[in-house]
This record gives structure tokens, sequence and C-alpha cells, in this order.
């Protein structure tokens, strides 16, 4: 198990990747921004399907969301923008959403609604959907499948409103 740390505290600091030596001591540090992202949440996944696990960022501070795709020496240059609002995110998941067989994105944002972002070719392109015309601020988005009708849900944690569940019908 190694350890992925987003720093978006009080001022810019980068991620960092730990990697643990089997031991519980995490010895070699890598770091895998380039732009002062101020991530408050990262997921691991291989969103273009090259066999190389890659970083999806969430931003705050009206910071456009970046994955990072990595390759085999954990060079972690080659990004690409996946979300370019100027929203203040803060929490993202991962999943295939629309069942197409492609990893998709869901972020959760504070006060601007949370969006769906439908992976359309490896992670090069992204269709961009509102989940609802309402601004909540929203802590913490989590897909799972509540019902069990094969269909990933939402479950939104707000601190101003209702929290909620939408089901994928
Ligand atoms: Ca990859
Ligand atoms: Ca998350
Ligand atoms: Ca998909
Ligand atoms: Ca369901």
């Amino acid at each position: 198990m190694d350890v992925v740390v987003a720093n978006a505290r009080h001022w810019p600091q980068p991620n960092r990747i730990f990697f643990n030596n089997g031991k519980g001591q995490f010895s070699q540090i890598v770091k895998f921004d380039f732009k002062d992202d101020s991530t408050i949440d990262v997921e691991v996944t291989d969103i273009d399907k090259d066999g190389d696990k890659g970083l999806v960022l969430a931003n705050k501070d009206k910071q456009q969301n970046f994955i990072y795709f990595g390759d085999k020496g954990m060079d972690y240059s080659h990004n690409v923008v996946y979300d370019n609002t100027s929203n203040n995110s803060h929490s993202l998941d991962l999943d295939d959403i629309d069942g197409n067989g492609s990893i998709d994105i869901l972020v959760a944002n504070m006060g601007e609604p949370n969006m769906v972002f439908l992976n359309l070719r490896k992670g090069a392109s992204w269709k961009e959907i509102s989940l609802r015309n309402e601004s909540l601020s929203t802590y913490d988005i989590v897909l799972a499948d509540l019902n069990n009708d094969e269909r990933l849900d939402i479950i939104e944690s707000n601190s101003d409103g209702i929290n909620y569940f939408c089901l994928n019908r």
C-alpha cells in the first residue's frame, strides 16, 4: 500500500506520493504536480487503460481539475484538464457512470452544482453534465450502487442542506 497526499490547506505545496518499503516505512517520495494545484482530493486509476496508473485531482481555489496520467517511470508530466470550470471542487469519485466501459469522474463542488464528467476518448476529451441546478456545499461525494440494480448511484454529504442520494435510472 502506497500513500498519496493532497496538500491544499493554507498555501500551495507540492502533492506527494510516498512508497511503502514493506516495513511500514515510506521512504521514496515523488512529487506529482507542477502548477501549484490546490488539491483537496485525489483518486488513483488507469484512466487511459494503458497499464499505468494515473492520478485524478479535485482542486479548490477556483482552479481547473487535472488528470496526471503517469508512466512506467512514475513520470507525471503528461496531464490534461478534465474540468475547465472555475468551480471550487472539494471531492471526487471514479467509476463507469454511463456503463460504457470507460472510467468517468464525479466532482463535488462548494457553492456550485456537482458535476459528472464522462470519459469520451481514453481521458483525452470529456463531456460535462451538471447533476442538479442546485448549489450546495458538498464536502464528500461517493459512487455506489445503493439499490442493487447494477447502476451506480450518487451519495452527497452537504454542509448547508440535506444530504442526498440520487438513484441512477
Ligand atoms: Ca494510464
Ligand atoms: Ca474521493
Ligand atoms: Ca464511462
Ligand atoms: Ca443503483
